[in-house]
């Protein structure tokens, strides 16, 4: 019979790491600048010390945590964790059962294993494990972990196998104070489990300043905590649906034309022009950077970043802008051009989303499918067409899936964050008869998300870009005004007399989208909203 375990707190766990310390600090130092800053639970890992080495570096750990409160807990050895009264064993693939190990263990040691498959998790549940080390979520330097990383999108899959339980979780291998909000933003299962914290070696053990570190990964993850705890997010992607959500979305379009924010735009060589003359006509700054060297500084001036594939010269540039979009808080528009026609587009559309987070995902039906894995619709070429059976149900599992909104054009687009879907029933044949018109779709979403995060910094202050959320605002209110602006743009051009085809209808759009109004925008707004 298990006694019932103390509660540890598992958000900031440090796993100890004595070879990649900085010069001039010692392990103790370390240690205590790293609990100082925020650390809730210490893991001792020695993988080259002798059994006396390990033994006293272990008990001058337990000697500092205890006069800090703080949990500690032995990697692999049950006999230095009996000898120092350890909290807690941590055991790996290789190491002792988790049943053994309690049998030696007394009653109320906590017992965690490291897991990278989920089999490996649902395992350590029935062993009767306290909780799960899932990694490596990213590559480190720290362990050697070829073969072995997960990609932060695929956490979910093991969270799933906790569900019913009470086993904590957290994360593992190259977690940091740059990607960590994003790591948790993603790690989720369909029934919206979270984990539980971060484990961390190198970022604070490796940093010169492991207090600073410490703190500022504490504080990101009690933010999330708070952020993710809050009763609006109760049911995380839901959104009270109403009459205003036409009116919000129309309305986003003078916050473009008041701020006039710059939308960086990684596109591709076909539509480069045309996007950017979008941008301006809607009324907002475009700028079309692809130089990976700049992004960094880039990021922090602009609005929104849209990322569109379609002719992947620049993925290194994709790579880097995205990163320094999550980091700085603004939304990600992500358009994956003809994403299920080859390999690499697949290939390259993974590594994107495992190294940043998307807000918005749109694309046709084809795009979509690939992306969801659907088998309904085979990707043929970059040209749309196909359609679901059930295009609700695609979009809402793939925007939980990837934990964005996605949006998915057509005749009729559809717009989900994962709970309510929007069908909107704008739009003209033409649109299909021009090049980039898909791309011009993305440009507008990304204008409007830009306007959406400004609105709300407004109306809630700019502490709301300092909360655990990813992006501030309401992407799926984003995606339908950009949507919206575009399509009733379009029916507008069309109908203009001096409108021959397509041709003549391409100027008269980016015309009718430097005329648009909210009002005229929500007047002529045909949308239909499903929610579950
Ligand atoms: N375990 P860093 S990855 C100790 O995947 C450890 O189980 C891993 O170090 C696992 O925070 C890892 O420096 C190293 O990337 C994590
Ligand atoms: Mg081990």
């Amino acid at each position: 019979c298990k006694a019932i375990t103390p509660g540890i707190d598992y958000s900031l766990y440090l796993v100890t790491g004595r070879e990649l310390l900085p010069e001039g600090i010692t392990y103790i130092e370390s240690l205590k600048q790293a609990i100082e800053g925020g650390v809730t639970v210490v893991q001792v890992r020695e993988k080259k010390a002798d059994t006396g080495e390990f033994l006293q570096i272990a008990r001058e750990s337990k000697e500092l945590c205890d006069q800090h409160n703080i949990p500690l807990i032995v990697n692999d050895r049950i006999d230095i964790a009996l000898a120092i009264r350890a909290t807690g064993v941590h055991l790996g693939q290789t190491d002792m059962p988790v049943a053994v190990a309690r049998s030696l263990l007394p009653p109320d040691t906590i017992i965690g294993v490291s897991c990278n498959t989920p089999e490996q998790v649902e395992k350590a549940v029935q062993d009767g494990a306290d909780y799960v080390g899932l990694g490596a979520v990213y590559g480190t330097q720290t362990k050697d972990v070829s073969g072995k990383i997960i990609g932060p999108r695929k956490v979910g899959l093991r969270l799933e196998k906790l569900d019913g339980t009470n086993v904590k979780s957290v994360v593992i291998g190259g977690i940091k104070t740059s990607n960590v909000l994003r790591t948790l933003h993603v790690s989720v299962s369909t029934s919206g489990r979270t984990v539980d914290g971060v484990a961390v070696v190198s970022d604070i053990v490796a940093s010169k300043t492991p207090r600073e570190s410490a703190r500022t990964l504490a504080s990101l993850v009690k933010a999330f905590k708070l952020a993710s705890s809050a009763p609006a997010l109760a049911r995380p992607f839901s959104r009270q649906l109403s009459d205003s959500l036409l009116h919000d979305a129309a309305a986003l379009l003078d916050v473009v034309r008041k701020h006039s924010p710059l939308i960086h735009q990684i596109t591709n060589t076909v539509v480069t022009n045309q996007s950017a003359n979008a941008t301006l006509a809607l009324g907002a700054s475009p700028i079309m950077a692809t130089s990976p060297y700049e992004m960094e500084d880039l990021q922090k001036a602009t609005g929104a970043l849209l990322i569109n594939f379609g002719t992947i010269t620049d993925k290194e540039g994709m790579l880097q802008a995205g990163k320094f979009a999550n980091l700085n808080k603004k939304p990600v528009v992500f358009d994956p051009v003809g994403v299920g026609a080859t390999a690499y587009r697949r290939s390259t559309a993974s590594e994107l989303l495992n190294t940043w987070q998307a807000s918005i995902i749109k694309g046709n039906a084809a795009e979509i499918g690939a992306l969801a894995d659907s088998v309904e619709v085979q990707a043929k070429g970059v040209d749309s067409g196909g359609s679901f059976k059930d295009p609700a149900a695609v979009i809402r599992q793939l925007a939980r899936k990837e934990r964005c909104v996605v949006v998915l054009s057509g005749v009729v687009d559809y717009i989900t964050n994962g709970e309510d879907v929007v069908a909107l029933h704008n739009g003209h044949p033409l649109l299909g008869q021009i090049t980039g018109s898909g791309c011009m779709l993305g440009t507008a979403v990304a204008t409007f998300a830009a306007a959406e995060r400004l609105r709300t910094l407004e109306s809630e202050g700019k502490g709301a870009d300092e909360e655990g959320k990813l992006v501030s605002g309401d992407m799926l209110v984003a995606a339908v005004g950009g949507v919206l602006a575009l399509t009733v743009a379009s029916e507008l051009a069309a109908a203009r007399e001096d409108v021959k085809g397509s041709g003549t209808f391409l100027p008269a759009l980016i015309d009718e989208l430097g005329k648009l109004t909210p009002e005229v925008i929500a007047s002529r707004a045909k949308a239909e909203v499903f929610s579950p």
